[in-house]
C-alpha cells in the first residue's frame, strides 16, 4: 500500500526521487523533500567529504527526511558508506551492486536501507541481507539498467518478497503510479520527471534535449562491458556503437565514456556528452517545480483511482 511507505519513510507522498550522479544535488534533493517525496542525493560523482557537505547544505534547506544515495560502483563507495553512517541519515538507497556487506553498519546507525534491484533474484538477496523495500527498476530507465521491463519486473518481486517493493523505470505521470499501485508496487521511484525541476541544477540544454525527445530516442550503450547505460542517442552514443559493433575493448569503451556525463551535465555537450535519460522522456513536456510535479502526479493518481471501473 502507498500509505505504508509513507509511513515508514515519513514522508506525505509515495513518491522517490531517483538519484542521479551529477544532478540531484541539494537544490534538486531538498525541493523534492520540502513538497512531500523522498529527495535523493546521488553520490556517484562525490568522495566522502563532498559528500558530507552536501548532506549539511541538505539539512540547511530542509528539515524533511531525505536519502542518500550510494553508487556501488563508485571507487569511494567505502567512504561514503562511513560518510552517512556518521551522518546518521535518514534513508540510504543503493544502486549497481550488492550492499550486503554494508547492510551491518547502515541498520547500526538507524538508517533505513532500499537498495535497487534489477531481477527478483537480486532482490530476493537484498531482502534477506536485511534491506527494508526494494526498489525495482526496469531497463526503462535512465543510466545504468538491468534487462527486464517494469511491467514484467515489478509483479514478480511483489510475488517473491515480503517487504515494501518500489517500482521504479518508465513512470512519469499519474497513470504510471496507478500502473505501479496495480502491480503490487508501495511506492514510486521517478528520474527521467525530476530532470527538468525547475531546482534541477542540470545544464539547460539537457533539460531542453529531454523536454525534445520522442519515445524512440533513447538506446544502451554499454552492453559489451556488461554496464549498460540508457542514454539519449547522439554522436557519442552512435560512436559507441561503432566501436562496441568492432568489438572494441572495454578499456577503450572505458576510456570513451570516462568524463562524459559531466560533459552533458555542467558543460551541456549534449552531442559529445552521456545524456542519460529514460525511456519515458516523450511524456516530458516542461519544466515546473518539485511541488508541482509532486501535487501534480498525486493529483491525477488519485483521480484515477477514485474514478476506475472494471
Ligand atoms: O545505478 C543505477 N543507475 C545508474 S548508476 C549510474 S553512474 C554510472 N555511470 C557510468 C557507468 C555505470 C554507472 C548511472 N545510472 N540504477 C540502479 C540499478 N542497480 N540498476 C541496476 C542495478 C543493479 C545491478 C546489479 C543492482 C544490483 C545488482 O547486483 C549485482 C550483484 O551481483 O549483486
Amino acid at each position: 500500500m502507498y500509505a505504508d511507505i509513507c509511513k515508514m519513510l515519513n514522508i506525505k507522498y509515495p513518491i522517490i526521487q531517483g538519484a542521479m550522479a551529477w544532478i540531484s544535488d541539494p537544490s534538486l534533493v531538498s525541493a523534492v523533500s520540502n513538497a512531500g517525496g523522498l529527495g535523493v542525493l546521488a553520490t556517484g560523482h562525490l568522495n566522502a567529504d563532498g559528500c558530507v557537505k552536501a548532506i549539511q547544505e541538505i539539512r540547511e534547506r530542509t528539515d524533511k527526511p531525505f536519502a542518500v544515495n550510494i553508487m556501488l560502483l563508485s571507487q569511494f563507495a567505502d567512504e561514503l558508506v562511513q560518510a552517512v553512517t556518521e551522518e546518521k541519515v535518514p534513508v540510504v538507497t543503493t544502486g549497481a551492486g550488492s550492499p550486503g556487506k554494508y547492510m551491518k553498519a547502515f541498520k547500526e546507525a538507524g538508517i533505513k536501507v532500499l537498495p535497487v534491484a534489477a531481477s527478483v533474484a537480486i532482490a530476493k538477496r537484498m531482502e534477506k541481507d536485511g534491506a527494508d523495500a526494494v526498489i525495482a527498476e526496469g531497463c526503462e530507465s535512465g543510466g545504468h539498467v538491468g534487462k527486464i521491463t517494469t511491467m514484467a519486473l515489478v509483479p514478480q518481486v511483489v510475488d517473491a518478497l515480503n517487504i515494501p517493493v518500489i517500482a521504479a523505470g518508465g513512470i512519469a505521470d499519474g497513470r504510471g503510479m496507478a500502473a505501479a499501485r496495480m502491480l503490487g508496487a508501495s511506492g514510486v521511484q521517478i528520474g527521467t520527471r525530476f530532470l527538468v525541476a525547475e531546482e534541477c541544477t542540470v545544464h539547460p540544454n539537457y533539460k531542453a534535449r529531454i523536454i525534445k525527445a520522442k519515445d524512440i530516442d533513447t538506446t544502451t550503450t554499454g552492453q559489451s562491458t556488461g554496464h549498460p547505460v540508457r542514454v539519449i542517442r547522439n554522436k557519442l552514443a552512435r560512436k559507441f556503437e561503432e566501436l562496441e559493433k568492432n568489438n572494441a575493448s572495454s578499456e577503450e569503451l572505458d576510456a570513451i565514456g570516462r568524463g562524459a556525463l559531466r560533459r552533458a551535465v555542467v558543460e551541456g555537450d549534449i552531442e559529445n556528452g552521456s545524456v542519460m535519460s529514460g525511456q519515458i522522456a516523450g511524456l516530458v513536456s516542461k519544466e515546473q517545480t518539485a511541488k508541482e510535479i509532486i501535487e501534480e502526479l498525486f493529483g491525477q493518481y488519485k483521480e484515477i483511482m477514485e474514478n476506475v471501473s472494471i
